[in-house]
């Protein structure tokens, strides 16, 4: 859905118009805004003589292709939730993806695909950087900057490790796997620990955080207790979870039923 404003005539035109819940709602918003203006001491001639709206498209909504899994999008979601952006999701079902047209036109052959107006974006990594960019979430100056880089470079090396069991070895690799992931959690751990603001890098959520938070998840349905010796990143964990617009998407039906990996292993 479009994110749209609206504010009385004294402050815009009436540009476009949708009928949603949403519109409802920020018709709201609007008479409100209409109220506080005739309470302002306009003169009479400056208050607005007749209830128009405008209804302005503040943000070019965002598009995800994806196939109906978790997988390399998870944190893209969580993300946009905690940010109270919206997203358009096109899912692709396995024969979709067989006949070979869309992965043809996938720079390279392979979804997830972002786009942002006319941008259009592949790799997974390359979209979190992108939003966090854009909204805030990539730190406040330039080292900042590259320590989320190397942040999310260390996830993205543990997230390699995870797809490998589950996509290659799961049956005859997984008790190996947890038994090492202590190795993997306890740097992720340590960093917080030193950092103390509750975030890998700064006092600000970042991206990578919400790399980290979405690979822990899919962690702790892998092994329930890998966080527990780990007081600093489960805490971390936890936070995350609480956030009210992260609650709300975890609980969410439509996130809830999607499977974390493609083959059912998780
Ligand atoms: C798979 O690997 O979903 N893309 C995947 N698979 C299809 O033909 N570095 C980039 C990035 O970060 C990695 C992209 C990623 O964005 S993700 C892709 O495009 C291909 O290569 C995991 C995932 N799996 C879902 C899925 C793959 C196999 C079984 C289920 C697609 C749906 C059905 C068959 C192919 Fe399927």
């Amino acid at each position: 859905m479009h994110a749209v404003v609206y504010s009385c005539t004294l402050c815009v035109r009436r540009e476009h118009e949708h009928d949603s819940s949403e519109t409802q709602r920020l018709k709201g918003a609007a008479r409100s805004l209409l109220r506080l203006h005739s309470a302002l001491p306009f003169k009479q001639s400056q208050q607005p003589q007749t209830l128009f709206f405008s209804l302005r498209k503040t943000m070019a909504p965002y598009t995800l292709t994806y196939f109906a899994v978790k997988g390399r999008c998870g944190a893209l979601k969580i993300m946009l939730a905690d940010l109270g952006q919206q997203l358009k999701e096109n899912l692709v079902t396995f024969d979709e993806w067989m006949k070979g047209d869309l992965k043809n036109s996938c720079v390279f052959g392979q979804l997830p695909k972002f786009e942002d107006g006319d941008l259009v974006l592949y790799q997974s990594n390359a979209m979190l950087r992108h939003l966090g960019r854009k909204h805030g979430a990539y730190g406040k100056n330039d080292s900042e900057a590259s320590l989320i880089d190397m942040m999310n470079d260390g996830i993205e090396d543990l997230r390699l490790k995870y797809i490998k069991l589950i996509y290659q070895e799961y049956e005859t690799g997984k008790d190996a796997y947890i038994k090492d992931l202590p190795n993997h959690l306890s740097k992720f751990d340590a960093v917080l620990a030193k950092n103390k603001s509750g975030f890998l890098v700064g006092d600000k959520v970042s991206f990578a955080d919400y790399n980290l938070f979405d690979l822990m998840l899919n962690h702790k349905v892998l092994s329930p207790t890998c966080l527990d010796s780990f007081s600093s990143l489960k805490g971390f964990v936890d936070t995350m979870s609480a956030r009210s617009k992260i609650k709300a998407l975890l609980e969410s039906d439509d996130f809830k039923k999607l499977p974390i990996n493609g083959n059912g292993k998780q």
